[in-house]
């Protein structure tokens, strides 16, 4: 199958000036009328191309008239209509068939619920139509169908009429004022019931905010409301941005591929980012809903007014409005807005690095792709985040912000590029950032390595810093990036000393941005009067790998006293993946792991310092995951790495017992459950002493935790203290998880919990590989293979449990090859994604590489795979 590439962009020559649809839903089969008004632009007659995906064609007009044989040709992908030299009226009549889309693509049923999803390509499966975001056109939309099985139908924009029709059937039409291309495009018809709210905007101007959910998530809704509300203000205060149609509108649906999408006027999100409810929500499911309703709604202008040339932009409104929603989560923080940063990085550095240093490693803006729904990744999403961070670190918050207003007053309305952005920046700042864009084109992560000078005679500091990348596929010889590097200095006893460089005439601030352009660049500070230690990359101002020599006490005292929150953070985790990278060399070499002292005491000295907010405290004493730890490694061997960190984990349980035990008892949160930041922090520092202390094996522990499981008021408490027991070697684990399943049944988000909590324990000497439980559940009722929440709650959970997915028997890698066959048949999208966990063959113990490189084999080998599928096995294979 083709390749797409980034040259091979062409401007469209006509203009589609607008589109009626006319919807006659059944769930077998639909039927489309589909009239639209095409213009060429040129003199030329044109040769118009409307994409097609398992449609069905009945008949096709122009101005009324029935289109001859010899106007058009029709093939499985396209309908193209010949010499169109006038503004004409086409008319195309089409059928779908929804119930069989399990694609999730186009229009399809979840839950007896007509439901869309058209972003990147599904409007081509609906009707044929210039399936290309560059095409903007007015969307002028009427639904028709049973009126008692589905009473609510919604599309973009305004409500124009709704009325009734024969044979106990209805209609709505609707109006989008707004120019869109097709991705943006949304209907919904079900049995829905609503939260609603009207409020006013800053411009004066009413607006209806309206959540629709199935009847039995009414009462979970109200977070959802506030979020929206919230998101508003923010954009408002923060930007000056305001909102543009008469009603937003929020629809929940269990079968989604993405977590959410913002279709104009009219969000569609899963419901694992919707329902909030003490009894079925997580304080970390809160944060995310708010932060997912902020991210689709900040869409509306950094996506939908403003929208995409082509899908290689994709960057331009995913990593930009992720970048604003990480600060609209931080700013809601308040007080605890430092762990929001230190969240961002970490989840980047275990899941983006990794990317980016492997086969599917691409630029945060890719030059070709196969499929596009591939480049969905961590690395145009969250990589492209930092690229806006980045720019707002260089500029200041100021001068961005006009960059950002001067790009969306000059776009809205258009389709555009990266180029656009950063023009709109230049032209701002007064810059010249012809460099800094290097960071769209070129991939692979930056390596950042600092030395340091101190000179006792002179009284100056010299920070030395070079700057290398590393070869991606298709990409040998690269440039140096525009790096900016944040640095602070701390002097002997922990405080910030005022930073001057030598040619300036006084200090200025304690935190300073060094631009970091060439190979190798280097800075000195004056009136430095002892040797200071370097506080370096604040805020983690780049999406970088630094190496400085840093002795382990040196990073305790980082740790202890850096007025940089987040690199308060990093010192105590780097310290930690120090001491667990020795341990797992121990255990490679049958030797017995030591812990290291420096770390057991930075450890103690944050567990008891009262002053550190329970929530910074909670991120700081959390061991690094087992990916992160496996990053350092030359070879990964997963069941070392397990080891090392149990074993670290039980140590520092048998300890600190009784520090702990203190804490688990301190850090209640009696009376009514509420999800605000603080109580959060306390529940997460608690929990993860009980945490600890059951690693060690602690009775008294183990007796409050099962306890918490049958009290607790929400399902913070609940979650994670059946997790901290399935984890434990503790026989109470069976009757608990048998108890959790009566609770939560019927309720698919707790259901995906559970079934998540089983795929990811950590199991006991002596008992049955985590794999046979996994088969089990996918056997029983509380798995679905056609719902994506279900597929990544126990399928991919599983496949992220290193040491179990990586026996070395390769049970783990013939049950991923038995998935890849029954996904792609199923849902081409999501198999892809599971095919991806394979992508780092390379990096493991020769045994188990040898094994995941035959799955790939024998993968690749299996006939009719869907072209996302090929795409990621190729690469793997290489
Ligand atoms: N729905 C996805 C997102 O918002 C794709 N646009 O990121
Ligand atoms: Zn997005």
């Amino acid at each position: 199958s083709s390749v797409v590439y980034r040259s091979d962009y062409k401007a469209p020559d006509y203009r589609i000036e607008s589109v009626n649809l006319v919807f006659d839903l059944d769930p077998q089969t639909s039927t489309v009328f589909n009239t639209m008004k095409v213009s060429p632009l040129g003199a030329q007659p044109i040769e118009l191309v409307l994409d097609a995906d398992g449609l069905e064609l009945v008949s096709i007009y122009e101005n009324g008239v029935q289109l001859p044989q010899k106007r058009y040709s029709l093939t499985d992908k396209s309908l193209t209509v010949h010499g169109i030299d006038k503004p004409v009226t086409l008319t195309i009549v089409n059928k779908f068939h929804p119930l069989a889309n399990t694609l999730l693509s186009g229009i399809y049923i979840s839950n007896g619920n007509f439901m869309s999803q058209c972003e990147s390509q599904g409007f081509r499966r609906i009707t044929y139509f210039p399936d290309h975001p560059d095409i903007l056109t007015h969307f002028h939309v009427e639904i028709r169908a049973d009126k008692e099985k589905y009473p609510v139908l919604l599309s973009n924009g305004n409500l124009v009429r709704r009325d009734e029709l024969e044979n106990g059937r209805h209609l709505a039409v609707w109006d989008d004022p707004s120019l869109k291309p097709c991705y943006l495009f949304a209907l919904v018809a079900g049995n829905f019931v609503k939260r609603e709210e009207k409020i006013k905007l800053a411009n004066g101007k009413d607006c209806l905010l309206q959540v629709w959910v199935e009847p039995q998530n009414k009462d979970r809704t109200a977070h959802t409301l506030e979020s929206i509300k919230k998101a508003i203000r923010w954009d408002e205060q923060r930007w000056g941005l305001e909102y543009d149609l008469e009603r937003f509108m929020l629809v929940a649906t269990d079968d989604f591929n993405f977590g959410a999408m913002e279709n104009k006027g009219l969000n569609i999100f899963n419901t694992r980012y919707v329902l909030a409810s003490p009894q079925i929500a997580t304080d970390l499911d809160y944060f995310n809903i708010e932060s997912v309703v902020g991210h689709e709604y900040f869409h509306n202008w950094t996506g939908d007014r403003v929208t995409l040339r082509d899908w290689f932009q994709l960057t331009l409104k995913e990593g930009l409005t992720v970048f604003r929603d990480q600060e609209f989560s931080r700013d809601m923080l308040g007080k605890a807005a430092a762990i929001k940063r230190i969240m961002d990085v970490r989840f980047l550095r275990s899941r983006q690095f990794p990317e980016d240093a492997g086969p599917m490693a691409h630029p945060v803006r890719p030059e070709s792709y196969r499929e596009i729904n591939n480049f969905y990744t961590t690395t145009v999403y969250e990589k492209g985040a930092e690229i806006y961070r980045m720019l707002q670190t260089l500029l200041g918050r100021e001068k961005f912000k006009e960059g950002l207003r001067l790009y969306l007053e000059r776009n809205d309305g258009r389709a555009a590029t990266c180029e656009d952005f950063i023009n709109a920046m230049a032209q701002a700042s007064e810059r010249d950032l012809g460099q800094f864009f290097r960071w769209y084109g070129q991939a692979g992560t930056p390596r950042v390595t600092v030395k340091s000078f101190w000179d006792p005679e002179a009284h100056t500091y010299t920070l030395v810093a070079s700057q290398s990348t590393p070869e991606t596929p298709g990409q040998t010889d690269k440039k140096p990036f525009l790096i900016p590097l944040a640095v602070g200095l701390l002097d002997p006893s922990g405080k910030d000393i005022p930073l001057q460089l030598e040619d300036e005439t006084e200090p200025a601030g304690t935190t300073r941005v060094l631009e970091l352009r060439d190979a190798e660049n280097e800075w000195t500070f004056v009136n430095i009067d002892a040797k200071p230690i370097p506080s370096l990359l604040r805020d983690f101002s780049a999406p970088v790998i630094l190496n400085y020599p840093y002795c382990r006490s040196e990073l305790a005292f980082l740790a202890r006293h850096d007025s940089d929150p987040f690199n308060r953070w990093d010192a105590m985790n780097r310290l930690m993946l120090e001491a667990l990278n020795d341990m797992v060399d121990a255990i490679e070499t049958g030797a017995r792991p030591s812990v290291d002292q420096d770390l057991l005491a930075a450890f103690e000295q944050m567990l008891t310092d009262e002053r550190l907010a329970p929530a910074f405290r909670a991120i700081s004493l959390t061991l690094p995951d087992e990916q992160l730890i496996g990053e350092r490694r030359t070879l990964i061997d997963p069941e070392a790495i397990r080891s090392a960190r149990e074993e670290l984990r039980s140590v520092i349980g048998r300890r600190y017992s009784s520090v702990l035990l203190k804490i688990a008892e301190n850090y209640q949160t009696p009376g009514e459950y509420s999800p605000d930041a603080e109580s959060a922090g306390k529940r997460a520092l608690k929990n993860l002493a009980f945490s600890y202390l059951l690693a060690g094996g602690n009775p008294k522990a183990l007796l409050a935790l099962r306890s918490q499981f049958e009290q607790a008021n929400n399902l913070t408490d609940q979650l994670s203290a059946l997790t901290s027991i399935v984890n434990s070697a503790s026989p109470a684990k069976l009757d608990m998880l048998v108890d959790a399943a009566r609770k939560w049944n019927g309720v698919p988000v707790l259901i995906n919990k559970w079934l998540t909590v089983q795929a990811s324990a950590i199991a006991q000497p002596g008992e049955v590989p985590v794999l046979s439980r996994v088969r089990e559940l996918m056997a029983s009722g509380a798995f679905n293979i056609a719902n994506p929440n279900s597929v990544y709650a126990l399928i991919l959970a599983f496949c992220n449990n290193a040491p179990e997915f990586h026996r070395p028997d390769g049970s783990g890698y013939r049950f991923w090859l038995e998935m890849i066959q029954k996904l792609c048949k199923v849902n081409a999208f999501i198999a892809a994604r599971i095919a991806r966990v394979m992508d780092n063959w390379r990096r493991y113990t020769p045994e188990r590489a040898r094994q995941m490189h035959d799955a790939l084999k024998l993968a690749d080998s299996l006939p009719n795979l869907p072209t996302g599928v090929r795409e990621v096995l190729d690469k793997a294979l290489g």
